[in-house]
C-alpha cells in the first residue's frame, strides 16, 4: 500500500483549513467518544478504506486524545465500525444499506445493544466509507454529541471536480494564491506531501476529480499525454487514487501535429483517430483509472475542429472514441466565442456565442462526452445572467463550471464568498421541461436523464500557506465541494460549517464571520460594476476599475455608456436577440424591461440614467448610492474583523486584516473612479452632495 507523508505540521493553522483539529475540552463529550471510538472494527482491505482508517485515527487522536485499537473482529463491547455495505453484510451487522444508492453514499448509524453501543459508518463502496469517515470527523470537530451524528448522505452530482489552470512553469493563469503545487520550474513536483494534504481536503468535501493543468495547454504541457511526462504524473494520480479522486488532463487539440508530427489534427482523419487511440493506450498504462480530458478548443486562439471545417461534436468524438474502451470522459468546454469582434457592430453579441456554437449539435456527442458550460454566457462576472445553454440541450451531458478563482471578483484580495451566486445559478429555472426545470437538475442528470453530469470550478488554490491567498477565500473552496455534493444546502449553512470547522464554534466569531461572508458578494458588486453590466476592469489582469478598459476592444465586452444611458440591449425587439435563447416565460421576463430583474437591468437593456428604478431612485442615483454604500460596508467588515482579534490566531488575524486594508483602499478607488466617470458623462449631481471627483 502506498504511503506518503503529509506536510501539514510545517505550516500555520490556516494550512489545515477545515481539517484544523482542535482539542476537545468538554470532558463529558470526550468520555462519550472514548467509550465507542476506542475500538475500531474494520476490514482494512482496500487502499481507500485504509486511507479512511488513517484519517480517522489522526482525528481521534488530535481532537479526543484517543488511540484506537484496530481489529477486524466484531466485538461485544462498544465499538466504531467502518466499512462498505458488503463488509456490513459479512460482519452480520444487521444494518440494511439500500442497494440502489449511488457511488460515494454513506450511512452513519448509532445502534444501542443491551450492553453496548456501536457506531457504524457504512459506505456504499470504499469511497463512501472515506466520505462517511470525514463526515463523522467534521461532526466530532463541531462538538456534536455522539448520538447526533447519524445521517444518510447521497451525493447529488456524479462529477464533483476542480480544474486547475496551472502551467508547468509553476505560474497559474488567474492564480491569486501563489504558485502551483503540482509544477515548478518546468517540472512536475516529486515531493507528494502537499498533494497528499490536498487530496485529504478534497475528499473531505467529496471532490472526486481534478484536472491538474491549465486549459490553455502550452508547448510542454501538450506532451503530458506522452511517456515523457506520464511517469511523473503517475505519482500524483496514485496519491489521488487513495482518496477516491480521479486525475484528468487538459489537452491540446493540435497535439497530433505538435507532438505527433502529423500534418493535420482533423478529427475525421484516420491517422489522427489512431494517434489519439495510441495516446489513450499509453496514458492508461500509467494511470489505469485516468479520468479523461478537459478541452478548450476553438476558443481564445486555441486550436480546434473549426480549422478543419469540422464541428465540435466531431472534435469531441474523436477523443471520446479513444477514451471509451477505458471508461474515460471528454469534458469539452463551451466557452467558444469570437474574440475579434468589431465594437462598432452592435448586432454582434458575445453572450449568444456558446449557445449558437453548440445548439445544433444536441444529440451528436458520444455518451462519454460532457459539455462544460460556464455559469454565465459572458465570463464569470460578479453578476450576469445564467447561461441559456443549460436549458437547451436535452440529449447532451453537461457539467456546470464555476470560477472559484476570483478573477473578476476581487482576486482573493477582496473577500467575496461566491456561494450565494452559485446557488442562484443552481436554483435558476430554465423551464426546459416546464416549471421546476432547475439548472441543478440539468447538471445532476435528473432532468434530461443524462448519463453524466456534475459541477466543477476553476481552482482558487496555490502554494500560499493558507492555499487560497486570502484565508476567507477557503470558504469558496469548501463551498464548492459541499454544493456539488448537495445543491440544496444553503450558502449560509455552508458558511457556518466552514467557520466552525476553521475557527471553532465561538458564537461571536461564527456570527461575525458568517455575516461578512454572506454580505460580501453583494458588497463587492455595490462598489464595482452596477446592475449586471460587468467588466469595467483593467484589461489583461482584470483587477481594479477601468470603466472603458474593455470598451473599444475586440473582446465583445461592452457597456455602451454614453452621456444619456448605459447597458446592452439584448432584446429581440430592438437588440441582439439574446433573450430568445431562453424558454418562456423566462425569455419574456428578460425581454420586458418592466419584468426584467433589476439586478440584471443593464445586462439586458440599454437604459437612460434618469430611468426610475423600483426603489424610486434614478439609475444614476442608484449608481452613486451603491458605490458609497459598498465602501461603508467594507469599513464595517474591517471593524467587525478587528473586534475578533482575541479570538483568532495571530497570523490569520493579521493576514485577514491586511487583506481588509487592501480591500478598503481599493474599494474607495472603485467608488471614486466609477462615480466620477458617470458624473462626467451625465453632469447629474449626487442628490446627497457627497464628494465626487471631477
Ligand atoms: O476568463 C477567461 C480568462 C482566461 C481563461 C479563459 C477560459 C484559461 O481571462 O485566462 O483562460 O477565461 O476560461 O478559458
Amino acid at each position: 500500500m502506498l504511503k506518503f507523508e503529509k506536510m501539514s505540521k510545517n505550516y500555520g493553522s490556516m494550512y489545515n483549513c477545515w481539517l484544523n483539529y482542535k482539542k476537545c475540552t468538554n470532558s463529558e463529550l470526550k468520555e462519550q467518544y472514548r467509550k465507542v471510538c476506542g475500538h475500531i472494527v474494520v476490514n482494512d482491505n482496500s487502499e481507500i478504506v485504509h486511507t479512511a482508517v488513517e484519517e480517522l485515527k489522526s482525528a481521534l487522536k488530535e481532537i479526543m486524545d484517543i488511540d484506537p485499537v484496530i481489529t477486524d473482529k466484531k466485538l461485544t463491547s462498544s465499538y466504531l465500525f467502518i466499512g462498505t455495505a458488503d463488509d456490513a453484510k459479512s460482519f452480520k451487522l444487521g444494518i440494511e444499506v439500500n442497494d440502489n444508492l449511488v457511488k460515494g453514499s454513506f450511512l452513519v448509524k448509532n445502534i444501542r445493544e443491551a450492553n453496548y453501543i456501536s457506531l457504524n459508518i457504512i459506505g456504499k463502496d470504499d469511497v463512501g466509507v472515506l466520505y462517511g469517515v470525514f463526515n463523522f470527523i467534521k461532526a466530532m470537530s463541531m462538538g456534536k454529541e455522539l448520538s447526533q451524528v447519524d445521517t444518510l448522505e447521497i451525493p447529488r452530482n456524479q462529477l464533483r471536480m476542480i480544474n486547475h489552470w496551472d502551467n508547468i512553469s509553476g505560474e497559474i493563469e488567474r492564480g491569486y494564491a501563489g504558485k502551483s503545487f503540482f509544477f515548478s520550474d518546468n517540472k512536475i513536483v516529486k515531493d507528494m506531501s502537499r498533494i497528499k494534504d490536498y487530496a485529504a481536503l478534497l475528499a473531505s468535501i467529496g471532490i472526486n476529480g481534478v484536472s491538474i493543468n491549465n486549459v490553455n495547454v502550452h508547448k510542454l504541457e501538450t506532451k503530458f499525454i506522452t511517456e515523457e511526462y506520464l511517469a511523473d504524473i503517475e505519482p500524483i494520480a496514485d496519491v489521488f487514487r487513495t482518496y477516491g479522486i480521479k486525475t484528468y488532463l487538459s489537452i491540446n487539440f493540435a497535439a497530433p501535429i505538435e507532438v505527433g508530427g502529423l500534418s493535420t489534427a482533423d478529427p475525421l482523419d484516420e491517422g489522427v483517430k489512431q494517434w489519439w487511440k495510441n495516446a489513450a493506450d499509453t496514458i492508461y498504462k500509467y494511470i489505469p483509472d485516468f479520468g479523461g480530458f478537459v478541452v478548450k478548443a476553438d476558443s481564445e486562439f486555441r486550436p480546434g475542429p473549426y480549422t478543419y471545417g469540422r464541428n465540435h461534436a466531431e472534435g469531441a468524438n474523436v477523443l471520446a472514441e479513444a477514451l471509451k474502451p477505458y471508461g474515460g470522459l471528454v469534458i469539452w468546454r463551451c466557452f467558444v466565442y469570437n474574440c475579434l469582434l468589431d465594437w462598432r457592430d452592435r448586432t454582434k453579441d458575445r453572450a449568444k456565442a456558446a449557445y449558437d456554437n453548440f445548439i445544433t449539435l444536441d444529440g451528436q456527442f458520444m455518451d462519454n462526452v460532457i459539455l462544460q458550460v460556464k455559469n454565465g454566457p459572458m465570463d464569470f462576472q460578479i453578476r450576469e445572467a445564467v447561461s441559456p445553454l443549460f436549458g437547451a440541450m436535452e440529449k447532451t451531458n453537461m457539467i456546470l463550471e464555476f470560477q472559484a478563482a476570483q478573477e473578476y471578483t476581487g482576486q482573493q484580495k477582496h473577500v467575496c464568498y461566491l456561494l450565494p451566486m452559485w446557488k442562484e445559478v443552481l436554483d435558476f429555472d430554465t423551464y426546459a421541461r416546464g416549471k421546476g426545470s432547475l439548472v441543478s437538475k440539468v447538471v445532476d442528470g435528473s432532468l434530461f436523464n443524462s448519463k453524466y453530469g456534475g459541477i466543477t470550478a476553476v481552482s482558487n488554490l496555490g502554494d500560499s500557506e493558507c492555499w487560497t491567498g486570502h484565508p476567507l477565500a477557503q470558504a469558496n473552496f469548501y463551498g464548492l465541494g459541499r454544493i456539488a455534493w448537495n445543491p440544496e444546502l444553503s450558502s449560509e449553512e455552508i458558511a457556518e460549517e466552514w467557520v466552525k470547522l476553521t475557527f471553532g464554534s465561538d458564537s461571536e466569531v461564527v456570527e461575525k464571520v458568517v455575516s461578512i461572508l454572506m454580505q460580501s458578494r453583494e458588497v463587492y458588486e455595490k462598489y464595482t460594476s452596477p446592475l449586471g453590466i460587468g467588466w469595467m476592469v483593467y484589461p489583461h489582469h482584470h483587477y481594479g476599475p477601468s470603466v472603458e478598459g474593455y470598451e473599444y476592444t475586440p473582446w465583445g465586452t461592452y457597456h455602451y455608456a454614453d452621456w444619456k444611458g448605459i447597458g446592452v440591449d439584448r432584446t429581440v425587439a430592438t437588440g441582439t436577440g439574446f433573450t430568445a435563447q431562453y424558454h418562456e416565460p423566462v425569455a419574456s421576463m428578460y425581454e420586458n424591461i418592466e419584468t426584467c430583474p433589476e439586478e440584471l437591468l443593464l445586462f439586458f437593456h440599454h437604459v437612460d440614467y434618469t430611468y426610475k428604478l423600483k426603489s424610486g431612485k434614478t439609475l444614476i442615483q442608484h449608481i452613486y448610492d451603491t458605490h458609497f454604500e459598498g465602501v461603508e460596508k467594507v469599513e464595517e467588515f474591517t471593524e467587525a474583523w478587528k473586534s475578533l482579534e482575541d479570538k483568532i490566531d495571530e497570523d490569520t488575524f493579521k493576514l485577514v486584516s491586511d487583506k481588509f486594508n487592501i480591500q478598503l483602499k481599493d474599494s474607495i478607488e472603485w467608488r471614486d473612479v466609477i462615480n466620477t466617470y458617470f458624473y462626467r458623462r451625465t453632469g447629474i449631481k449626487d442628490a446627497h452632495g457627497r464628494k465626487i471627483y471631477y
